[in-house]
Order: C-alpha cells, then sequence, then structure tokens
C-alpha cells in the first residue's frame, strides 16, 4: 500500500472577494422622495496565511489547489454599509516559503517561521459607495454611486523550507517507518513486508519535555544503483545538517550484513559531503542471529565509539530515545 500524503512544493490560484456595490436608495417620506440614503458595500474578503506548528505538509492545498475568498454584500437603504466578505485563511507548515507577483512587485517572497504568524497575501476589493456618501449641499438627489472594485486573482508558489532534527536512511524493508511509527507514537503510517512501501518521506515530530524535533522517514537507498544514485537527489536537503542521522540496518542471516549496508549508507552519504557526527546504528530483525555473534557486533560499536540499539518493534524504545536526548539537549 502507498502512502502517498508529502508533498514539499506546490502551486495554487487564489482569489479575494470583490467588494459589495454601492447602493442607490432615496429616504420615502410619504409621498416625497427624501435625501439619497444608499449605503456603502462591504470590502471583499481577503487571502490570508497563517503559519501552524501542527501542519507538515502541503498534501491538502495542494490537493484544493484553487482558493477564493467571499465577496463583500451590496451597500443597503438606510444607510446600511453592505457586510464584508469573509477571508480565506490557509493555513501552512512553519517554514512555508510564499512566492508571488503582484502589481506593486513583481517577486514577493514571504517565509512562514512562527506559529501564528498572519500574512495578508491579497486583499479584497474594496466596497463601493452608495449616494449617501455622494450627496453634498449643491446636489441633494445624487444618483451617483461606485461599484466595488474587484478581488485579484493570483497565482501562489509554496515552498517548505524546514530544517529536519534527524533522519532515518536505510536499504528496502529494513525497518524504518516501524521505527518511525514507534518514535512519534503515530500508528497510521504505512508499515508493510515489501521493500519500497514507503514512497515518499514521512514526517514525524519527536516530543521530549523541551522541544518537538522533526524527524523525517526517507524512502530506501536502491541497492543497485552506483554509489550517489541510490537516495533521490531530491531528499538531500532533508539529510543535510541534521542534528542527527539514524542508520537502519535489519540483519537477518548474519552479522556480515551489517558492514555491506553500512557501507552503502556511509558511502552514500559521504558522496553528498554530508558530515554527521551524530550517526545512530539501530540494528533490526536480528531474531535469528545468534547471541555470540550480537555480542561480536556489540564489540565492535564499543571499540569504534559508535552509538547503537537493538530495536525490537514489540519492546519500547527508551534507550534509543535517551541517545537522541543525549544529543540533542
Ligand atoms: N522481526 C522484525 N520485523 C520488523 C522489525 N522492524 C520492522 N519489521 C517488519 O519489517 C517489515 C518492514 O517494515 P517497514 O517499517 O515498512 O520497513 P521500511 O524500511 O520502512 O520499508 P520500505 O519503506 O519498504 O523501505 C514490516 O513487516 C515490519 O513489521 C524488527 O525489528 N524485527
Ligand atoms: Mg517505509
Amino acid at each position: 500500500m502507498l502512502y502517498k500524503n508529502f508533498i514539499d512544493n506546490t502551486k495554487i490560484i487564489c482569489k479575494s472577494g470583490n467588494g459589495g456595490h454601492g447602493c442607490v436608495n432615496f429616504l420615502r417620506t410619504t409621498k416625497k422622495i427624501g435625501k439619497p440614503n444608499g449605503g456603502n458595500g462591504g470590502n471583499g474578503g481577503n487571502i490570508i496565511f497563517i503559519g501552524n506548528k501542527n501542519i507538515f505538509n502541503l498534501y491538502y492545498l495542494n490537493k484544493i489547489k484553487s482558493f477564493k475568498a467571499e465577496d463583500g454584500y451590496n451597500g443597503m437603504k438606510n444607510c446600511k454599509t453592505g457586510k464584508n466578505g469573509k477571508d480565506c485563511i490557509i493555513y501552512v507548515p512553519l517554514y512555508t516559503e510564499i512566492y508571488y507577483s503582484n502589481k506593486f512587485n513583481k517577486n514577493n517572497n514571504i517565509l512562514i517561521k512562527y506559529h501564528k504568524q498572519k500574512e495578508y497575501i491579497i486583499y479584497g476589493g474594496k466596497g463601493g459607495k452608495g449616494n449617501n456618501y455622494y450627496k453634498n449641499s449643491y446636489n441633494q438627489k445624487t444618483r451617483k454611486y461606485s461599484l466595488g472594485i474587484k478581488g485579484t486573482k493570483l497565482n501562489i508558489e509554496l515552498k517548505l523550507n524546514f530544517k529536519i532534527d534527524i533522519s532515518i536512511l536505510g536499504l528496502p524493508n529494513s525497518g524504518k517507518t516501524t521505527l518511525l511509527s514507534k518514535i512519534t507514537n503515530n500508528k497510521k503510517l504505512i508499515i508493510d513486508n515489501y521493500e519500497y512501501t514507503t514512497i515518499i518521506p514521512n514526517l514525524g515530530v519527536y516530543k521530549n519535555k523541551y522541544n518537538n524535533y522533526l524527524i523525517i522517514d526517507i524512502p530506501a537507498i536502491k541497492k543497485k544503483y552506483s554509489i550517489g544514485k541510490r537516495i533521490n537527489k531530491k531528499y538531500i536537503k532533508y539529510i543535510i545538517n541534521n542534528k542527527i542521522i539514524i542508520f537502519v540496518i535489519s540483519i537477518i542471516k548474519n552479522i556480515k550484513e551489517y558492514n555491506l549496508q553500512y557501507n552503502i549508507l556511509i558511502n552514500e552519504i559521504k558522496y553528498y559531503n554530508i558530515k554527521n557526527n551524530n550517526i545512530i546504528i539501530v540494528i533490526t530483525k536480528y531474531n535469528n542471529i545468534r547471541n555470540k555473534e550480537i555480542l561480536l557486533l556489540k564489540n565492535k560499536f564499543f571499540k569504534k565509539k559508535i552509538k547503537y540499539f537493538f530495536f525490537d518493534y514489540k519492546k519500547k524504545i527508551n534507550k534509543l530515545k535517551k541517545i537522541i536526548y543525549n544529543i540533542i539537549n
């Protein structure tokens, strides 16, 4: 099963609301037509972007594609101003970059950095004036009014530019997504006993008592290609400058598999010039490996001062969390 939910850039179309029209009306007292009393139109709704720390994805925006704020209401008699149109509020993840051009500036670029940051990207059209507005001592019976100004339609590009704290790398079916689900307590992730189940990164939040950390499960490193062609280039940006990289290595038949997979993973990150002193090795699927061999591996880690964790998906991962905690805090 595929879990296609991670979209990190998208183009959407947004339109602010039209302004309501001004109203032409006159006060009616018995038979006489009295003074102008047509009200102004309401303003059209704005397009507003708001940062939200609980969203990590542009998936829904990418699905909807087109956003429109409400039009302002027309003015009414008795000098009543029409209601303003409702704003269209678009919630985006932190570190979303918003690109758009308008008549004032060709290349606008706004970065959403914090929770609840509010950016008015397109203002709604102003409401028109009613004839009450245009009356004056010379013209007590004016029928003059103005139309509301039309809203503005813009193409807007959104790009996620967030910083990942921890990335999980490994070969197909090694248990990367299972590990992410354990660290983040997210049971909704798709875990399956097939290779390349994850084809688009899964993103999660690892919470400890001080902070939230973004953690990413990168689609498996392909086995066959040559070095530097196994991690999809477009995911490299998520692995650069991480606080921690976790290598998930499954040893099913014997511990020789460890060296084989470790070399693939380390060569790959070296190829992309990714330097990280905090690599944690997580060993999975070692149920059939004899204790003697496991001890050998543990000795090797100890001698080389490698941080490691033997993962059993049925058990708690407190020890791993402690290792992560000691590095990050
Ligand atoms: N025995 C054992 N099975 C595990 C362990 N971790 C994961 N599995 C199983 O291995 C299979 C693959 O797990 P995933 O988490 O989907 O592996 P993945 O690395 O994300 O796989 P891809 O996304 O396809 O690359 C699932 O059936 C898991 O239940 C483990 O520590 N021991
Ligand atoms: Mg997976």
